[in-house]
């Protein structure tokens, strides 16, 4: 399919499935897009979208980001601060009253001064950063990014949009029939064979099997296998909405296609997954979701890696449902003419600080690897996409470590206080020597059953260290003797993202 013919069907598909009350949100988008459309024109803006499942990074990232720009950090591939075009960058209130504003300076607190993690958050955010910059002409202009840090759960509920009631639970039940998920899925299944769908509904019945179905997704969420396959999403993050009906349904097992009997336990599941689309999906999708113009997923591809070849493949899926999403990203056809759809899509694997430099770009290639068929589709729908391996803040070093014989290359850091390696407690002040193990050259080496690499780390004492946390760093200084957070790819993440915007 050419590339126009490919915009043109994503304009036009969701055209099919409108009804009445999409078809005035659309009107609605297409409006603000008309607005932001007319600001956006006198004041050059980015709305940067960052996201990615819980702990992926996305604090971490945002943090380092802003310090960087703010400060000015050490970012040779990030070409208009290396020569020096920014004359300032500063944060400005946001635009957005009903969002919660991006807690950078605690995060940074953290971060610099008591050099621990920030504290997970699991809400939307927001921050504005005003970039002032010369252009390569010389002319003096400002940029305005906005950066939006959400939750990876809410984007993959947006699929959902497009699903009836009946196909999501028959979807839903025959992954969770699937091997490694039908094991932690017992109870739940268990439960679901006592309910008859076409009896009277019960909400005693409902509040059982939306608690054991949440159980599930918990137990699948802990044990790595992608939530995302999983939606709703909100079900784990469920903030105000908690014991809502919104949040009190389920998949039931149908055996006819509907419409269900009224005053049925399945007419009230329906209702209520009706009620979770308009609560929860179709807002974040039109105050969200559909006003990005670029956007970062971080994906912590180690964790996926030690999990073992059944959590990549997950993780593969779910990278193709992610880009799914934003290739049917700016959905109506008015908003689509004024504004472009997210036009630049970053895939970036983080914490590459702790693997040695060596592994950083096979950890690129194996990211690339569980994204390709899903990047040529969003390419063909317009979207530039790019993987990098990057590490926002680098907590490790290098060195070369000998044991016995060997030359082994190591990573240094000060594990947490409290961590423990092979019965040894960390003092949150002692440095330890760590060695990764190295990656694969060939990604599909992972996805083998028998991946060696999987538990495969052996220095010392067989300990895994991967997961190891260690502390933030201390602050380096850069050439101008500005302290700066060291990073790895960092600016090359910047570039791709906002680079073009600067020149
Ligand atoms: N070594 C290292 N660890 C990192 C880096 N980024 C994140 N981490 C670790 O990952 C944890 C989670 O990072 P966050 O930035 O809080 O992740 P998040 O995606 O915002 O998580 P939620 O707010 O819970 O959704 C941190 O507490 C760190 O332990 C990094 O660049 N290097
Ligand atoms: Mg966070």
């Amino acid at each position: 399919m050419s590339r126009a013919a490919g915009k043109a069907s994503l304009v036009y598909r969701p055209i099919r499935n409108l009804v009445v009350a999409e078809f005035i949100e659309e009107i609605r988008l297409a409006a603000r897009a008309l607005a932001e459309f007319g600001v956006h024109l006198f004041n050059p803006t980015i709305r940067l979208g960052v996201t990615g499942l819980s702990r992926a990074g996305k604090t971490v990232f945002i943090t380092a980001l802003v310090h960087g720009l703010v400060r000015g950090g050490r970012f040779p591939v990030f070409e208009a601060l290396a020569t020096g075009r920014i004359a300032r960058a500063y944060l400005a209130p946001q635009a957005d009253d009903a969002v919660s504003r991006f807690d950078y300076e605690n995060h940074i607190n953290a971060l610099v001064d008591k050099r621990s993690w920030p504290t997970s958050t699991r809400q939307i955010s927001e921050l504005r950063l005003v970039i002032e910059y010369q252009s390569l002409s010389g002319y003096q202009h400002t940029l305005t990014l906005d950066i939006v840090d959400y939750p990876g759960e809410w984007l993959l509920d947006l699929p959902l949009l497009t699903k009836t009631y009946e196909i999501w639970a028959s979807e839903s039940l025959r992954l969770s029939r699937q091997r490694p998920r039908a094991d932690l899925a017992k109870d739940w299944h268990a439960h679901l064979a006592t309910l008859d769908p076409e009896g009277m509904e019960d909400e005693q019945q409902a509040l059982t099997a939306a608690r054991l179905f949440t159980e599930y997704l918990r137990a699948c969420r802990d044990n790595n296998y992608a939530i995302s396959l999983l939606p709703p999403g909100r079900f784990l993050m469920p903030g105000d909405l908690a014991n809502t009906p919104a949040l009190t349904f389920t998949p039931l097992e149908l055996s006819t296609e509907g419409p269900p009997p009224a005053g049925s336990l399945w007419a009230m599941m329906r209702r209520r997954y009706e009620s979770y689309r308009s609560v929860v999906v179709r807002p974040f999708f039109r105050d969200h979701f559909a006003r990005l113009d670029r956007q970062i997923v971080l994906v912590d591809t180690l964790a996926a890696i030690n999990a073992g070849p059944d959590a990549l493949l997950d993780l593969e899926q779910e990278l193709g449902q992610v880009l799914d999403c934003f290739q049917t990203g700016r959905k109506t056809i008015l908003s689509a003419l004024l504004r472009p759809r997210i036009d630049r899509i970053l895939l970036a694997a983080t914490k590459a600080d702790h693997l040695h430099h060596t592994s950083h770009d096979r950890l690129e290639t194996i990211l690339k690897h569980l994204t390709q068929r899903a990047t040529a589709q969003a390419e063909l729908a317009g979207a530039q996409v790019d993987v990098v391996a990057l590490a926002a803040i680098r907590a490790t070093r290098e060195a070369m470590v000998r044991r016995g014989r060997q030359e082994l290359p190591c990573v240094l850091g000060v594990p947490i206080a409290g961590e423990t390696i092979a019965g040894e407690i960390f003092d949150g002040e002692t440095e330890a020597a760590i060695f990764p193990g190295d990656l694969p050259d060939d990604p599909t080496d992972l996805l083998r059953s028998d991946n060696r690499f999987h538990g495969s780390v052996t220095f010392p004492q067989n300990a895994d260290f991967r997961f190891l946390r260690v502390r933030p760093p201390v602050l380096e200084f850069t050439e101008k003797g500005v302290p700066a957070l060291p990073h790895i790819r960092l600016d090359r993440a910047l570039q791709f993202l906002i680079g073009d915007r600067l020149v």
